[in-house]
């Protein structure tokens, strides 16, 4: 496996699968990094050096380390229940979120949901949303009026890695652009 491959590897065990190389996360979401390693190289070429060079050049900054380096979670992006910490925030008046065209009926009448992740995960920008879109086929995007949805109440968070999420975006709030 190349440094994408263990990467995308270290997402399904960091923040869906654990059990896959037969490890657990603890509440905090943190992995102990030797069983992590032991675990992954049983099948592929890893060690401490491979690991830190993913963490320090991962392009979203997906993941941390404690202070010592004997744990790592991932930031954010979980489906198994974990509490990260994550900070409580009062969220821009806008913020954006990018899914497929084949969602949108659905979305349009159920609002956004977190589906198999723990929150509805929203972007700052036009640019990252559209990427985020076109995991799922043909990007379409919405404006989610953050702002509106604070002043009524509704909480935000903000990781560590700069993504927005909240529980759910009543449709409502929803705007297609
Ligand atoms: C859609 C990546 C039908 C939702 C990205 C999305 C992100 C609904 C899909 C992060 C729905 C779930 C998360 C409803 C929501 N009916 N479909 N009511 N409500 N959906 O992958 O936001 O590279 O779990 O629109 O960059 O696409 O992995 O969420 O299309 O930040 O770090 O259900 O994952 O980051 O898909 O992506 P996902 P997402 P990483």
């Amino acid at each position: 496996m190349g440094l994408t491959e263990v990467s995308r590897y270290l997402s399904l065990i960091l923040r869906h699968k654990p059990e896959v190389i037969g490890i657990s996360l603890d509440e905090h979401g943190w992995a102990d990094v030797e069983d992590l390693i032991a675990g992954i190289a049983r099948d592929n070429e890893f060690n401490m050096e491979i690991l830190e060079e993913i963490v320090a050049t991962d392009n979203k900054q997906r993941y941390s380390f404690n202070e010592d380096k004997t744990l790592i979670r991932a930031n954010q992006g979980h489906s198994v229940p974990v509490d990260v910490g994550l900070e409580e925030k009062e969220p821009p008046e806008l913020l954006w979120h990018g899914t497929g065209e084949k969602f949108v009926a659905s979305i349009d009448v159920q609002g956004l949901i977190p589906k198999s992740r723990l929150y509805v995960h929203l972007s700052a920008d036009e640019e990252t949303a559209v990427k985020v879109g076109r995991r799922h086929g043909n990007p379409i995007l919405y404006q989610v009026k953050t702002g509106l949805m604070y002043r009524d109440g509704y909480k935000f968070y903000q990781s560590v890695n700069g993504v927005w999420l909240t529980k759910d975006v009543p449709a409502e709030y929803l705007e297609r652009r």
